[in-house]
């Protein structure tokens, strides 16, 4: 089976396993996990920002950090189809009590004006808006890079309004990859930053958050207060320290691979595609509506050998990955002109 549902699906490599098994550990809650500490740190560094802290997953990154800025009934500015409004449980409301002003955005990025427009003037009926959130790479998007030029704009007009700024960089490094700008160049304008070692990166679990020293200590108690302070997290670490030191450099690998199977796809009668389009590791398309309904299509996929997502109608996603090797791509698209051939429809 070629899994392309998410580049979360990779699986630990034996060298990563081993880096793993001989991580020194300790207790992490007392800050006291000296593996822990070093990825925290080196997480810091590669983003330019004074101190990290280790998570047990991307959602607890966003979350803590909207907790961290917004009070409860405070408005936070997100786009509409960002992860933290579609794929977050509803967490935001009920964990940080926020409502979420929902902007639609062109393949996931924001304009300025339509920014502009949505924040509150200061009136005794109005929620205050707090929190602007920006998320690189847009996964809904289909894996489009934030341009820096624009969230240099966007941070300006959320300055000169008050709102603090937080990025959910799951996919950070899928950017730095596709533009060559480094992360910490990324990162500067935000109060607070969010990546994923379990999505591209290849690591079996764990992100990262890191922000100026003014907002640890709150950071950390909010890590326990939602459940995630973790003991000897050495382990997972060390994985996450493996991956950041062995994982970034090959992720344009992953980038060509999601433009060459566009190209296949683009080419089978019935799908809608554009490589042009394809900026990163993922790549969206739709089937038309004669070869079928969309768990149909997906049950064809899996049939001829290959898994993916359906992000709406007769919409999907496929994913690149670590583990996904050119030989791979060639083989999933001819799974694909496969699966949505005329011939399977009854
Ligand atoms: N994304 C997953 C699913 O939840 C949809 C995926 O397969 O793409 N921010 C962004 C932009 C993400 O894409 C994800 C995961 C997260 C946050 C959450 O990370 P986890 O799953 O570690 O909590």
């Amino acid at each position: 089976m070629i899994d392309l549902r998410s580049d979360t699906v990779t699986k630990p490599s034996p060298a990563m396993r081993e880096a793993m098994a001989q991580a020194d550990v300790g207790d992490d809650v007392y800050g006291e996990d000296p593996t822990v500490n070093r990825l925290e740190c080196m997480a810091a560094e590669l983003l330019g920002k004074d101190a990290g802290l280790f998570v047990p997953s991307g959602v607890m990154g966003n979350q803590l950090c909207i907790r961290l800025h917004a009070r409860p009934g405070d408005e936070v500015i997100v786009e509409s189809l960002s992860h933290i409004i579609r794929y977050e449980g509803g967490s935001a409301s009920s964990l940080s009590g926020v409502q979420l002003m929902c902007v639609p955005g062109n393949r996931g990025i924001l304009a300025v004006e339509d920014v502009k427009a949505v924040i509150r003037k200061p009136d005794l009926h109005n929620p205050s808006t707090t929190l602007l959130c920006l998320e690189q790479t847009h996964n809904c998007g289909g894996g489009t890079v934030y341009p820096l030029s624009t969230i240099h704009e966007l941070a300006e007009i959320a300055r000169s309004n008050g709102l603090a700024l937080h990025l959910d960089g799951a996919r950070l490094f899928n950017a730095v990859a596709a533009t060559g700008i480094a992360a910490s160049d990324y990162a500067r304008p935000f109060d607070t930053v969010s990546f994923c070692l379990s999505k591209a990166l290849g690591a079996p679990v764990g992100s990262l958050i890191v922000s100026d020293g003014k907002h640890m200590t709150t950071l950390r108690r909010l890590r326990k207060l939602f459940g995630g302070g973790m003991r000897q997290v050495g382990i997972l670490a060390a994985a996450g320290i493996y991956a950041l030191e062995h994982h970034v450099g090959r992720l344009s690998e992953d980038h060509q691979h999601a433009k060459r199977l566009a190209q296949v796809l683009s080419n089978i009668p019935g799908v809608q595609c554009e490589p042009d389009e394809v900026e990163t590791n993922m790549v969206l398309f739709r089937v038309a509506e004669k070869l079928g309904t969309t768990d149909e299509l997906l049950a064809h996929c899996r049939e001829a050998g290959v898994l993916l997502n359906a992000v709406g109608n007769r919409a999907f996603r496929a994913v690149t990955h670590l583990d996904v090797s050119a030989a791979d791509i060639d083989e999933a698209g001819r799974m694909f002109a496969q699966a949505f051939s005329l011939a399977n429809v009854r």
